[in-house]
């Protein structure tokens, strides 16, 4: 019987690349996102089954039913990939929107939390489950303008950790995939929809592909049950760290 992934934030990116992906693989994919059009065109487009969630992970009681409500062929869930999550502005922490941090918060953490607690029970009664969670390098290296965006996927990093903490015994797996410069809608949506900033962040890069990042993912979820991978860190070719900035009088 084929298994089942559950994939947020399938309508761009890396969740879209990760559903191609698992749905190539053989496996039935369930696509979830708030834009209907793109989930049913990428739904038309895999060549195993997909059931479309029009769902926003910001919506508590949403994310119960979406879960609460697969059909039969798509539940179990096998690996639920909360991958749904955005950056909003690149702001100095003293002058920025606070909406916009209500807005990363209640996605990358709120609705990351939403989605794994709707999940476990079906994983926990099935005896076996995989939670692959997008976290990112920002949630482990600072940088200016990262402020509550890097602090969402420390949360994502640690969370990952104490799911783990707790699943050790139930045969579930947990793994925080954390990428770096990726070209992906995600400057677009950081930059509201400013496409010459958006292109600027990517130019004179060869950044990481939505595809690579799905490589990981099916990757992770694909070794065999006797390990569980806890991370991944994954930063373009021309990618690193800085030095400590020490600023002098
Ligand atoms: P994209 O902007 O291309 O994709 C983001 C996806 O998240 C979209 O499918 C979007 O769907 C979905 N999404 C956003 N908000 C919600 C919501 N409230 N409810 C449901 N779905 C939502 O960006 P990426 O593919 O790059 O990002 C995917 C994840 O990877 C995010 O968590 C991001 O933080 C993380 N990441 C990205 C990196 C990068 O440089 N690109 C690097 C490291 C991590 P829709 O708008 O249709 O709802
Ligand atoms: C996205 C990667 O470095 O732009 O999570 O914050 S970065």
């Amino acid at each position: 019987m084929a298994k089942t992934a559950f994939i947020t934030g399938a309508t761009s990116g890396f969740g879209k690349a990760t559903a191609e992906r698992f749905s190539a693989e053989g496996w039935n994919v369930v696509i979830a996102g708030r834009r209907a059009d793109r989930l049913q065109s990428l739904q038309a487009s895999l060549p195993n089954p997909a059931h479309v969630v029009v769902l926003d992970v910001r919506d508590r009681a949403a994310v119960e039913a979406a879960f609460g409500e697969l059909p039969a062929a798509f539940s179990p869930i096998d690996v639920l990939i909360n991958n749904a999550g955005l950056a909003v502005g690149l702001e100095p922490a003293d002058g920025v929107d606070l909406d916009d941090w209500d807005t990363m918060v209640d996605t990358n953490i709120k609705g990351l939390m939403y989605c794994t607690r709707a999940c476990l029970p079906q994983m926990v009664e099935n005896g076996y489950g995989h939670i692959v969670n997008l976290g990112s390098v920002a949630g482990a290296y600072p940088y200016p303008g990262g402020n509550v965006y890097g602090a969402t996927k420390a949360f994502v990093r640690q969370f990952s950790l104490n799911l783990r903490a707790d699943l050790v015994g139930k045969n579930i797996h947990v793994t925080d995939v954390a990428p770096g410069l990726a070209n992906t809608e995600f400057s677009a949506v950081r930059f509201k929809g400013d496409q010459e900033k958006a292109d600027a962040v990517y130019s004179g890069v060869d950044p990481i592909r939505a595809e690579d990042v799905a490589d990981a993912v099916y990757w992770a979820a694909s070794r065999p049950p006797n390990i569980n991978i806890n991370m991944i860190e994954i930063m373009a070719g021309k990618q690193a760290f800085n030095p400590f900035n020490v600023v002098k009088d």
